[in-house]
């Protein structure tokens, strides 16, 4: 990733390369578009439309998920900020840090300088927020990154922190396959010092009748988001799709503790996608896998960390206890 750093006294944004993201976007949907079972990656969700989605997604009473992590921060913000001290706090996949903001809150009452790093792929998102955080609170200092950090988390090296806390809330990790979690977390763990520690906020499983209506909810948001992606392959790559023709669909796999989100086609059909100089053919019913959403016990958490070089230190659960957000340290 190339960075650019455009600093003014409180605020350094580094910039992703959106020229190989384009690349990068065209070859994916490639990839998953020719594949046997048709797939996307859920990252693609998140341009400026799709942002706004998740915000309102994270708003419906259906997605206890939002509500729930805030609960725990609410709570427990003074709690983590004394566990975690005055340490410089990274957040992978940040978006409007409406909940980050109670922990925020907590440096802030320190009455000492801080430095929040966001890290997001929508540069829009990340660019208001630092701005609007920046009004809100005297005492912080904003490193901002633009960047799609599934793959490598290591990009949050540039931002030079002697200490950090780094923090991967909305159960976001339960988007990476639990291969791809145990990677993401042992090239997280190998970064973080004897007084680093690594925040994650994840979704906790339980029964499939709280869990669908989550993720198929009544006003037809997150039917939205999921359509959004093939928007996004007709303005980015030429595609020549008709969203209407496709349905979204949510169900939950018991095997693999997993809601699967999918978009069926309700015909038959043939879809030009220019700039990728391809035709993709769909059979009626023939569905694009573009999202898994795992779901862990406590005790898989636990495990998910160890295998990923990571200790449990403690945890913090919302009343329900619907989800928990766990501290680790490197092993
Ligand atoms: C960002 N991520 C954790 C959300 C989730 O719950 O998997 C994305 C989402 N998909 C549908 N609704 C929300």
């Amino acid at each position: 990733m190339q960075t650019e750093a455009i600093s003014n006294k409180r605020l350094q944004f580094h910039d992703m390369d959106v020229a190989v993201h384009r690349h990068t976007f065209a070859r994916d949907v490639t990839l998953g578009l020719t594949a046997p079972q048709k797939w996307l990656p859920p990252k693609y969700f998140y341009d400026e439309r799709g942002s706004q989605l998740y915000e309102q997604i994270c708003a419906l009473p259906e997605y206890y998920l939002y509500r729930a992590e805030q609960e725990i921060l609410r709570t427990y913000a003074a709690e983590i900020h004394a566990e975690i001290g005055h340490l410089a706090l990274v957040e992978f996949g940040s978006g409007n840090a409406a909940k980050t903001c109670y922990l925020l809150a907590a440096y802030e009452w320190a009455g000492q300088p801080f430095r929040y790093c966001p890290v997001d792929i929508s540069r829009e998102i990340l660019s208001d927020t630092a701005n609007r955080l920046l009004r809100e609170y005297t005492n912080i200092e904003i490193h901002a990154m633009h960047a799609d950090f599934a793959g490598q988390p290591e990009v949050i090296e540039a931002f030079q922190l002697e200490k950090k806390a780094v923090a991967f809330f909305g159960s976001s990790l339960g988007n990476f396959t639990p291969e791809e979690s145990v990677e993401f977390l042992r090239r997280t763990a190998a970064i973080l010092g004897p007084d680093d520690v690594f925040l994650l906020g994840i979704d906790l499983k339980k029964s499939p009748t709280i869990l669908i209506p989550a993720y198929d909810d009544a006003r037809g948001i997150t039917a939205a988001f999921n359509l959004n992606v093939l928007h996004r392959i007709n303005y980015e790559l030429g595609g020549q799709f008709d969203p209407q023709s496709f349905e979204h669909m949510a169900i939950y796999n018991p095997e693999k503790g997993r809601i699967e989100m999918h978009l069926r086609s309700r015909q038959a059909q043939r879809v030009p996608i220019v700039n990728i100089e391809q035709v993709i053919t769909f059979r009626k019913d023939e569905t694009i896998h573009t999202e898994n959403s795992y779901k862990y016990t406590e005790d898989e958490v636990c495990d998910l960390g160890y295998e990923g070089n990571l200790v449990l230190h403690r945890t913090w659960f919302d009343a329900r206890r619907y989800f928990l957000l766990a501290l680790f340290r490197s092993r």
